[in-house]
């Protein structure tokens, strides 16, 4: 069976991390899998938004420690290699994806995977979820992105408590801090994640994916830069027949038929 299932409906292409067993640890040939259905949903005009969960009790605990590869007997790892070729990858098409990413994390999320849900757009969290960066344990750094998003979303004080104590944050205290979008009932998660992510599909994606590339911008950016930004980005939305279409629609009072389509 394959460790990445995907599913389309309704605009939106469901990815599940599926090595429930081993709570979504991931191998090279999962985040290869991973990298295939993220690049392949990019192309397809019928995928308006993404969602990413796990299967079973865990969303994912990072790297599987008991890979083949990650390491050859009697040689030094050579975990950067691994970064460069397996996850980097992964990252920037998640980061760089110009469609809606949802993600329902769905119980414990540890090393890498505590740090994936942070590369998506809008994350929701079972209550019973857990963040462990985990990576002190094994004498690592934070990895998949956990070095820019976690200073960058909480600050340095609490992103380097995190990593250093390794202490479990809860879905709540995350949502709290502002690390994730929601805390939701366990039950409820599919259903609440699920929704956000339809209702994403059928809005002007096109321009929702130019807001997300502003903000991204904007992380690296000065005020005078950033408006520069708006006037480009801001040009660009204009002319989408999806804002042609909502503004016919708020003169003849009816709901908008958006297309997500370029031009
Ligand atoms: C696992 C794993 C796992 C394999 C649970 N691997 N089997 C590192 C190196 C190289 C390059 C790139 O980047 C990285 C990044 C990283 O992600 S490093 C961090 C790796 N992850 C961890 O250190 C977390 C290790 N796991 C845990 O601490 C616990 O399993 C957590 C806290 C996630 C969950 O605990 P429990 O709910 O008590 O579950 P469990 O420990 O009983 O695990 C269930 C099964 O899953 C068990 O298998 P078994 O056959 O014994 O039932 C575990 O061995 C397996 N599993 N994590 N990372």
């Amino acid at each position: 069976m394959s460790s990445i299932l995907t599913q389309c409906g309704d605009g939106v292409l469901t990815v599940t991390l599926n090595r429930p067993e081993k709570l979504n640890a991931l191998t090279g040939e999962m985040l290869a899998q991973l990298y295939e259905a993220l690049a392949a949903a990019e192309n397809d005009d019928s995928v308006r938004a993404l969602l990413l969960t796990g299967a079973g009790r865990g969303f994912c605990a990072g790297q599987d420690l008991q890979a083949q590869n990650l390491a050859t007997a009697g040689q030094e790892p050579n975990l950067g290699e691994v970064l460069d070729s397996q996850y980097n990858p992964v990252l920037r098409k998640m980061t760089g994806m110009r469609k809606p990413l949802v993600c329902a994390v769905n119980g414990v999320a540890a090393g890498a995977g505590a740090n994936l849900p942070l590369a998506c757009d809008i994350v929701f969290a079972a209550k019973s979820a857990k963040f462990i960066q985990a990576f002190a344990k094994i004498g690592l750094i934070p990895d998949a992105g956990g070095t820019w998003h976690l200073p960058h979303i909480l600050g340095l004080p609490r992103a380097k408590a995190l990593t250093l104590l390794n202490e479990p944050l809860s879905a709540r205290k995350a949502a709290e801090w502002g690390l994730i979008w929601k805390a939701v009932d366990d039950d409820e998660l599919m259903a609440e994640a699920g929704a956000a992510a339809r209702e994403l599909a059928r809005g002007p994606t096109f321009g929702l994916g130019l807001s997300k590339h502003a903000m991204h911008r904007a992380m690296s950016a000065s005020l005078d830069e950033q408006l520069d930004t708006e006037r480009d980005l801001q040009q660009r939305a204009g002319r989408t027949p999806d804002h042609a279409e909502s503004m016919r629609a708020f003169i003849e009072k009816r709901t908008p038929r958006f297309s997500g389509k370029p031009s």
